[in-house]
């Protein structure tokens, strides 16, 4: 391999001249200084390629990150934060499943936002996280709040980007699961959450031989009330769809703000039945040429079930689908084979479909559609008398793309770049003439990718993520279980270029979004005595020197403080089969002082950061010698922020 460095050489006179500048004093000759980097690049076998891509994304010491990537977690059901263009990883947050180092769903505060996303009393341990959404105002990100959909238990969960904690979750029993979720409208009016599996409306039992006449889907519009930071159920309405397996959705912005569309991938209404003489769900669902773009006003929506049009079920108001047919609410448009992302241009103009066996990418107009709407100009109905518009009348054109296109993103130069998971590549290409400039091959079978506020009415390009579902030989052998394999690309360059691959091991992340990082304001401490969840000031906050035990018959409370390097009391007596009522406040006001507090055989672990005040409730049914500590290496004095539980027998 032969090695130049004469490329790099105007590089390094840079950062010599920079040193000069910064009063650095004697520079190293250029000279010396790319002898040393040719002799690195022998010696670790780099390329000049390599050596460019490393220069495009080390971050050295102290120094932050550009812009900050949300992405799903997966099983997990957390979020992982990861900085661009390091491709560091800064956080875990914990969401649909508790999270031990956070201490999320160890205390009673924590433990109750979990329970809000119980099904049917049931407490549930995972999830399936696919979609995180930033709060926008006017299309762009705020930096406000986060959203994320759990594919298998139809939730949505609301973290606030003030703590980074995850403040609500919601479900409703109306539907079975979604996977268009979570998507925003322009303003963060609505969450939106649309089911992916059609079951009969309200959790009710029906054969699927009824599939057509008794499953639904539906689109949930989560009402958002921004003043509190949370969901309001109780102003929230979801649409009846057909069941034609809705999938992903997207809201419009600008010129189609007002609307959503949500693609579907059943209207052959297969159910399965393999064994019982049916196709296999998967062929079932795959013999018509066309599906159904399903067009929504949901402004319109809202007007109805404001109106009183609407039923209930299972709590959640419920606009009719005869009523959302009839009103102009519901539209179809023909999409080619197996659609999967549907993606809205930043000018809100048009809107990108892939078909994942189509090798096009379909560029809806929304201007052409509301024409038609407007004029009530249909080709038909469907079978649920759901108006359907003439597919040739609706698009701006097709852009050939290759194999298995996924999910577009764009950039701010007029690009859009598709993810085609059969072809694993990224496919640049010009949303004017819907012509392809360029592709990047991907490690391997890209899903969803993400751009620098790609989703945002204005994009920044700069960087892309292909979220890649297959590892191979990327990294070293791990056994069967493979990371997935996030790639960084440069999209600064006139060939898009890789420059990380970050394995990310907590599976399965699905998509992420990507936002400049100083539209991030997070707090550093909380006021003495917060309540994280409530954001006030907790009925039990423990003020230093009011530290007590107070027993009230067999319920005893305990009024505890952390600061460093002890927890008062350190001695806490009760009786076997007392109720226990802990309130444990940090009287840190220090950045970054945390304390952990656990107990042994208890099940007891929490996280005390600085101000926050926790509440513990459990059963002393077990008699004995407890030791309780500090869980986290806090001071010199750690390993002595101990003491003891005792629980005297009966
Ligand atoms: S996704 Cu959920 S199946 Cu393409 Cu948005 Cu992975
Ligand atoms: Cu507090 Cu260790």
């Amino acid at each position: 391999m032969r090695l130049s460095t004469s490329w790099i050489t105007p590089l390094l006179a840079t950062a010599a001249a920079a040193a000069v500048a910064c009063g650095g004093g004697k520079s190293a000759p250029t000279g010396a200084a790319s002898s040393g980097v040719t002799d690195l690049m022998k010696a670790r076998g780099l390329s000049e390629a390599d050596v460019t891509a490393a220069l495009k994304t080390y971050t050295p010491s102290g120094k932050h990150d550009e812009y900050l990537v949300f992405a799903s977690g997966g099983h997990s059901g957390q979020v992982i934060v990861i900085g661009v263009p390091s491709m560091r990883i800064i956080k875990y947050i914990g969401v649909f499943t508790p999270e031990p180092w956070q201490g999320y769903g160890f205390d009673d505060q924590t433990k109750a936002v979990l329970a809000g996303g119980r099904r049917s009393g049931q407490d549930l341990t995972w999830a399936d996280t696919h979609h995180p959404a930033l709060s926008e105002s006017g299309g762009d990100y705020d930096g406000k709040y986060l959203f994320i959909g759990d594919k298998a238990n139809a939730r949505v969960a609301v973290i606030d980007l003030a703590d980074f904690m995850t403040k609500q979750i919601v479900t409703t029993e109306l539907i079975g699961s979604d996977h268009g979720a979570a998507f925003v409208t322009p303003n963060t009016e609505y969450v939106i959450e649309t089911t992916q599996y059609a079951t009969p409306l309200g959790g009710k039992y029906a054969d699927p031989k009824e599939y057509k006449d008794k499953y639904r889907g539906a689109a949930v519009f989560w009402k958002f009330d921004r003043t509190k930071g949370r969901i309001d159920p109780a102003a929230s309405f979801a649409i009846e769809f057909p069941p034609y397996v809705q999938d992903l959705a997207d809201a419009g912005k600008k010129v189609s703000d007002g609307w959503a569309f949500f693609n579907s991938i059943n209207t052959e209404l297969a159910w399965g039945g393999n064994l019982e003489g049916n196709p296999p769900m998967e062929s079932g669902m795959s013999q018509n040429d066309m599906d159904y773009l399903h067009v929504v006003n949901w402004r319109k929506a809202e007007e109805l079930v404001a109106a009183g049009k609407f039923e209930t079920i299972a709590g959640m108001k419920v606009l009719p689908l005869s009523v959302a047919a009839a009103e102009g609410v519901l539209t179809f448009v023909p999409e080619p084979k197996s659609p999967h992302g549907v993606d809205i241009t930043p000018d809100g103009k048009d809107i990108v479909v892939g078909g994942k066996l189509d090798t096009h990418g379909t560029v809806y107009s929304f201007e052409k559609m509301k024409a038609l709407i407007d004029a009530k100009q249909y080709e038909g109905k469907d079978p649920y008398g759901v108006p359907i518009l003439s597919f040739k009348d609706s698009i701006r054109g097709q852009v050939e793309l290759g194999l298995g296109p996924l999910h577009t993103q764009f950039d701010d130069k007029g690009f859009a770049y598709t993810s085609l998971f059969l072809e694993t590549v990224v496919a640049k290409w010009s949303l004017a003439d819907l012509k392809v400039v360029d592709k990047v091959p991907t490690h391997y079978n890209i899903g969803h990718l993400v751009s620098a506020e790609g989703d945002t009415v204005s994009p920044d390009g700069k960087y892309l993520i292909a979220m890649n579902k297959w590892a191979l030989d990327r990294f070293n052998l791990v056994g069967p279980l493979l990371p997935q394999n996030f790639q960084l690309v440069d999209l600064t360059t006139p060939k898009m270029q890789v420059l990380y691959d970050l394995p990310l091991p907590l599976g399965e992340p699905h998509y992420a979004q990507m936002i400049k990082a100083d539209k991030l304001k997070p707090i550093e401490i909380y006021k003495p005595g917060e309540d994280p969840i409530t954001g006030e000031h907790a009925t039990h906050a423990v003020e230093g020197g009011k530290e007590r035990v107070e027993r009230q018959g067999d319920q005893v409370h305990v009024y505890m403080s952390a600061i460093r390097s002890n927890f008062k009391p350190d001695i806490v007596r009760v009786k076997e089969g007392d109720t226990v009522h802990w309130h444990l406040t940090s009287l840190e006001q220090a950045y970054d002082a945390t304390h952990g507090f656990a107990i042994n055989s208890y099940n007891v672990n929490v996280s005390v950061e600085p101000g926050k005040h926790v509440d513990i409730t459990f059963k002393a049914d077990k008699p004995g010698v407890f030791p309780m500590y500090c869980t986290e290496f806090c001071s010199a004095l750690h390993l002595e922020m101990a003491g003891y539980f005792l629980v005297e027998p009966r």
